[in-house]
């Protein structure tokens, strides 16, 4: 490979970084059932462990994204064991996620129950968030809420809107100034006629509402099917307020398949929009790239594995469009010269020059094969199996 495309490669890898999620690595289900896996984490020690693991092979998951009701049994004094671990483990907490959705209070909403009392405790839940964060020097609060209705006329679309507005102002005043508030959207599930935050416009009018540390958070799986998200992605760049990113793939829904497992020209395409904004302003865009996906028949640390390196793939392909060229081309209206310039570069197998990558920082130059030979999957299968395998839920 020519030693300026190799160079570009290694520039590109040296500064992509991705969060790992701390519930992929649990047992999860589907709205039908939970098939278990011996090997999955059942605390928060384990996760930490199975994302120090990840974070060890691939160099490039330093942060772990924590969920408030899951990772901290004890709220807000669980933040010494989460920091301990932390330490223990060698990857740092990252987005802190309040959880707003899962107890019964929320059967109706959150900031949009009409119950003040349900308010007020996801307030509460979020104030303790922020708070958590702090404590553990997390820079991100990344708000994703179930809120909606399933059936016409249910709910004041309105009202709750002011709720929202509200309630994010509120908590956007409780920020720190290096703290940041990310607003996620999703247009469907739970909730199937209205969600209150149902997609990026309405993200981004609460976020530039509730404040300046507010951004939107875009995660690949809450779209309609066939909606341009590398266009949302260019529009919220250049409004400045594109945030943070969840990764996954889907076919028909939010159905956190792997990255790239469908439609990896997708991803580069959003990645491409990304880099050509930095290329074009001559800035950095600050953007947490995190993966959001729970693997039921995978493997859960091979899943994400897997991600990882099919991220760096993907990032690095789209580093290689020749700008200058692709600028030319759009400005005489060369459109197939144009689109030239993404295909080629897409069609790069920057798969040797990763592997050259790994190996200059001493990381294995294929990570998923050394995983395979470390042993840890069959010891933790070991230990964790009889207590995973035991708890089986049922809807019944
Ligand atoms: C919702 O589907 C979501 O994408 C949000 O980011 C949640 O925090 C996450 O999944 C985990 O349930
Ligand atoms: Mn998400």
């Amino acid at each position: 490979m020519e030693s300026q495309l190799t160079e570009t490669i290694f520039k590109a890898l040296d500064r992509f970084r991705i969060e790992i999620p701390s519930w992929g690595f649990a047992n999860t289900g589907t709205r039908f059932g939970k098939f278990l896996q011996a090997a999955a984490a059942g605390t928060i020690e384990e996760k930490f462990s199975d994302a120090g693991q990840v974070h060890s092979l691939t160099g490039v998951c330093p942060t772990i994204a924590l969920h408030v009701l899951w990772d901290f049994p004890h709220g807000l004094d669980s933040i010494h064991e989460v920091a301990a671990l932390a330490n223990q483990y060698g990857v740092q907490p990252g987005s802190i996620n309040p959880n707003l959705f899962q107890d019964q209070i929320y059967k109706f909403g959150s900031f949009g129950n009409p119950d003040e009392k349900a308010r007020t405790e996801a307030m509460e839940h979020s104030q303790d968030s922020i708070a958590i964060a702090r404590g553990l020097k997390s820079r991100d609060i990344s708000f994703w809420f179930a809120d909606g209705s399933n059936y016409p006329g249910s709910a004041n679309i309105r009202q709750r809107k002011r709720w929202f507005e509200e309630c994010l102002q509120q908590l956007h005043a409780a920020l720190s100034p290096e703290q940041r508030m990310l607003v996620e959207y999703k247009p469907f599930e739970p909730a199937f006629y209205h969600t209150d935050i149902a997609d990026w416009g309405m993200a981004f009018l609460l976020a530039r509402k509730a404040g300046p540390q507010a951004k939107v958070l875009v995660d690949t799986g809450h779209h309609y099917l066939s909606q341009n998200i590398e266009q949302i992605v260019a529009w919220l760049l250049a409004e400045d307020m594109l945030g943070g990113f969840h990764f996954n793939d889907r076919r028909y829904a939010d159905d956190d398949l792997t990255l790239g497992s469908i439609d990896p020209y997708q991803v580069f395409r959003i990645f491409h929009e990304i880099l050509f904004f930095e290329w074009e302003g001559g800035k950095h865009a600050d953007i947490a790239y995190m993966i959001d996906q729970s693997h039921n028949l995978k493997g859960k640390m091979e899943a994400m594995i897997q991600t990882v390196t099919m991220a760096q793939e993907l990032f690095a392909k789209a580093a290689l469009v020749d700008y200058k060229q692709l600028v030319a081309a759009q400005q005489s209206a060369d459109i197939v010269r144009a689109e030239g310039c993404l295909q080629d570069a897409f069609a790069t197998d920057v798969r040797p020059a990763i592997r050259a990558w790994r190996t200059t920082k001493g990381l294995p130059e294929n990570p998923q094969e050394a995983f395979r030979q470390s042993g840890y999957l069959e010891r933790v299968t070991q230990e964790r199996g009889a207590r995973n395998m035991s708890n089986a839920g049922s809807y019944a």
